[in-house]
């Protein structure tokens, strides 16, 4: 038994096995932070390079994520204890006129994988929405995710709504099939990501 076996689980996407893995090393008296790095966040930053590099795909990614969450649940009131220290929190969810999540979740759960408390509000968020959460978990990141050319407006509501809110050093991050780095730049929002793995990168690098 040793963390490379929980790192090995979420690599063979085993969500089946991981629960007893993990309650074994704590068992043992492993520390829960390094459990959390070297075990589930090092297991997803492998798995985002793969998936960069082409050999894993959305599917595959979908898998580890889901193995890894099953991991982080059990990990989770340990670390709200202060064991491994606060993470930095982001608020998630698609804009306002928007159904799909599945890119979303899936950017939410390599956010939690990569070390962030996630707060996800679903879909179709209206933009006041969005700034009360932030404010109510004391978000140091947004994140808006759009699929549709015709929702990508509700990103600029948002940020506008935000600043307005007077939540200026909240960054937002954006993401989803039409957006790009033009249009996050050109709505004033702080990043934009084309995955979810660059989505993990965006926040660390936000959050410095
Ligand atoms: Co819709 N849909 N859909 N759809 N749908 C698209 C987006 C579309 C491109 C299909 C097409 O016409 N070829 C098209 C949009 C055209 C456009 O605006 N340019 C479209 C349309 C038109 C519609 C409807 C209007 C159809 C209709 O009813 N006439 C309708 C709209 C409903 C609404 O939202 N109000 C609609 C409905 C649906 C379903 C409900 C059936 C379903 C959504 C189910 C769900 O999400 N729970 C659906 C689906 C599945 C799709 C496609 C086929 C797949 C989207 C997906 O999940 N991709 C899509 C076509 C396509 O993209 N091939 C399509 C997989 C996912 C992992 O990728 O979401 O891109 P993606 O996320 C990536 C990145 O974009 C990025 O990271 C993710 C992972 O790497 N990313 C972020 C995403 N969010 C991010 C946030 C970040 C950072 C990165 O930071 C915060």
């Amino acid at each position: 038994m040793a963390v490379k076996d929980v790192y090995q689980a979420v690599l063979d996407y085993d969500e089946d096995g991981i629960a007893a893995l993990v309650e074994k090393e704590l068992a043992a008296g492993t520390d829960v932070n390094e459990l959390l790095q070297a075990g589930l966040i090092s297991a997803m930053d492998e798995v985002g390079k793969l998936f960069s590099e082409g050999e894993l795909y959305v599917p595959e990614m979908l898998l580890a994520a889901q193995t890894m969450k099953v991991g982080l649940e059990i990990l989770k009131p340990k670390l709200k204890d202060g064991g491994a220290g606060a993470a930095s929190v982001v608020v998630i969810g698609t804009v306002k006129g928007d159904l799909h999540d599945i890119g979303k979740n899936l950017v939410g759960m390599m956010l939690e994988g990569g070390g962030f408390e996630v707060h996800d509000l679903g879909v179709d968020v209206d933009s006041k929405d969005f700034v009360a959460a932030v404010k109510k978990h004391n978000a140091s990141i947004l994140g808006l995710s759009a699929l549709l050319t015709t929702t990508m407006p509700a990103m600029e509501e948002t940020v506008k709504t935000l600043r307005e809110a007077g939540l200026d050093k909240v960054k937002i991050m954006i993401g989803g099939a039409p957006v790009t780095q033009a249009f996050a730049d050109k709505i004033g929002a702080d990043g934009y990501s084309e995955d979810a793995p660059g989505a993990v990168e965006l926040a660390r690098g936000l959050n410095k």
